[in-house]
């Protein structure tokens, strides 16, 4: 939907350097009422000069977050009348809102600032920034990082995609205020001058080709972490991804590398399951090969870029170490479920893409996992994914039909394809499948939209299979 761009010549670029007198001057237009846009009206409120909010759905199919954005002062624009508004200075864009969105094409064609909530935030947040990006982990290592850096500061505040929206965490905060960021590439790509004192890539993998319309230029959105750095910055990328390694090409700041394959000239690398730090010839043992309680290989790398980037920002080696032996793991991210007649049940529901379930498979032995794929198809390239479960696992079990496409190329492969309907009919063939020894790995490659609401609820209609499956084998006894 477009709409036309707003008359009259008057809007103004915000200054370079938002501040409170500038914005009491400015109307704001926020594309997009979600979590997002709703926290970033309640962070305008009574700051602006006028604030507007847009959303393409329709004031009428979202009438509660209408009314909360008014009871904070903005009012609700439809965008077929956006061209009706007073000029506007700034348009704060919710991530889920393309760059491209026809009706943010107006004001950009008219110079007006489009900024990234992350972009706002960071304009008038005070302290210390660490901001985490990547395909897969982000959360992950967010949240450890989060769990790190609170072991050794006061005022911690974790938020970014993981589901507060950073603007919401900026009020109150001061030089001592440490902010731990999930960047996505949705929020990257309209940032200016977002400069975090350490910021972290973790990988790139083919995902969110809707959105991005090359792998090139979804790369360089996420490479826009980096793109403010500076002398006395940190930037800690995986060795391992030739794509993240190339990121450091052109870096103002300190690049520190993390790897499993071999130790590099600064940062961290992962041998026999434990971490080393270092440089050059000095290295010391960061945690021992028990101290990562994810498993995986990936957990072992998500865990050394969180040592860096935490310990970059101040914590000591051996507090930081105690965090990550305290760190359990988040839900639906390779989670244990339950044990049945020897079997393991484990949840990674959060698996939405090939790359995600291809790290899950490598975690557990060859040939003795039973695999649940299912979800949109995304269209992504799913070769290495039907490569690697041909050759780990015992059966593909595919659940709903909308990944057809992925499991017919992965019968090609010379994978044991089982089609169902239903979750508690996958666990079920799933189960019949398994041997004692073996893993049902719930692991879907894909996003859940095609069956559930998102992919926590996926999940816990795995976790509630598994718990019936469970409490029908304890009956028959
Ligand atoms: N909208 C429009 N026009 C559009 C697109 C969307 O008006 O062209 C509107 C929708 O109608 C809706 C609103 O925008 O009313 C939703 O905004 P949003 O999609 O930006 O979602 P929020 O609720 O603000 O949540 C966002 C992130 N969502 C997305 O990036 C899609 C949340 O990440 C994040 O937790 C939250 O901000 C706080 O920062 C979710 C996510 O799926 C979990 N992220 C992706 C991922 O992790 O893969 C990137
Ligand atoms: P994100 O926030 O980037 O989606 P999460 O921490 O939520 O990352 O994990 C998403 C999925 O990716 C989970 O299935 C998890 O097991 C997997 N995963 C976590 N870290 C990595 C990694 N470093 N490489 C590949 N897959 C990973």
């Amino acid at each position: 939907m477009s709409a036309a761009p707003p008359a009259g010549g008057e809007e103004k670029r915000m200054s370079d350097r938002l501040d409170g007198s500038a914005l009491k001057e400015a109307r704001v237009l926020v594309a997009g009422l979600g979590v997002t846009g709703l926290a970033v009206v309640k962070f305008l409120e009574g700051k602006t000069r006028e604030t507007f909010v847009t959303d393409t759905r329709g004031a009428e199919r979202m009438e509660a977050a209408v009314a909360a954005a008014r009871s904070a002062g903005a009012e609700f624009v439809p965008v077929e009348t956006l061209g009706a508004l007073p000029p506007v200075s700034l348009v704060v864009i919710s991530p889920g809102v393309p760059s491209s969105a026809g009706f943010i094409a107006g004001f950009r064609e008219r110079g007006v600032e489009v900024a990234a909530e992350i972009e706002l935030a960071w304009r008038f947040l005070r302290g210390t920034v660490i901001a985490i990006t990547g395909t897969n982990g982000k959360t992950t290592v967010t949240a450890l990082v989060g769990a790190i850096v609170k072991t050794s500061f006061e005022d911690i505040r974790v938020a970014g995609n993981i589901g507060d929206p950073l603007i919401g965490a900026v009020e109150g905060s001061a030089d001592d205020t440490v902010f731990v960021v999930e960047a996505s590439s949705y929020q990257l790509e309209e940032t200016a001058r977002f400069r975090p004192r350490v910021a972290v890539v973790l990988n790139v993998a083919q995902d969110h080709v809707g959105r991005h319309p090359t792998p090139e230029a979804y790369a360089s959105a996420k490479a826009r972490i980096a793109g403010n750095q500076g002398r006395g910055d940190r930037l800690v990328l995986n060795y391992d991804d030739p794509v993240v390694r190339e990121m450091s090409r052109g870096a103002r700041s300190k690049v520190l590398y993390f790897s499993a394959e071999e130790r590099p000239a600064r940062g961290a690398f992962v041998e026999g399951g434990g971490v080393f730090v270092g440089e050059g010839r000095r290295w010391r043992r960061a945690l021992d090969a028990g101290d990562v309680r994810l498993p995986g290989a990936h957990n072992a790398l998500n865990a050394a870029a969180s040592v860096l980037a935490a310990c970059s920002a101040g914590v000591p080696l051996e507090a930081a170490r105690r965090a990550v032996a305290g760190f359990g793991g988040l839900e639906h991210r390779l989670e244990k479920t339950a044990e049945i007649d020897g079997v393991t049940y484990v949840n990674d529901s959060k698996a939405t893409n090939p790359a995600a379930a291809v790290a899950a498979m490598k975690t557990f032995p060859p040939g003795r996992i039973v695999l649940i794929i299912g979800g949109d198809d995304k269209g992504l390239d799913c070769s290495q994914l039907a490569a690697e479960a041909a050759r780990r696992t015992r059966r593909v079990v595919l659940l709903g039909a909308a990944l057809e496409r992925v499991a017919a190329q992965m019968e090609r492969a010379g994978c044991a394809v089982s089609r169902t309907a239903a979750m508690t009919e996958a666990v079920a063939e799933s189960a019949a499948r398994a041997l004692a020894g073996d893993v049902v790995l719930l692991s879907p490659a894909s996003s859940s939209f095609d069956m559930f609401k998102n992919f926590e609820e996926r999940g816990a209609a795995f976790k509630n299979a598994v718990k019936t499956l469970s409490e029908k084998k304890k009956k028959a006894g």
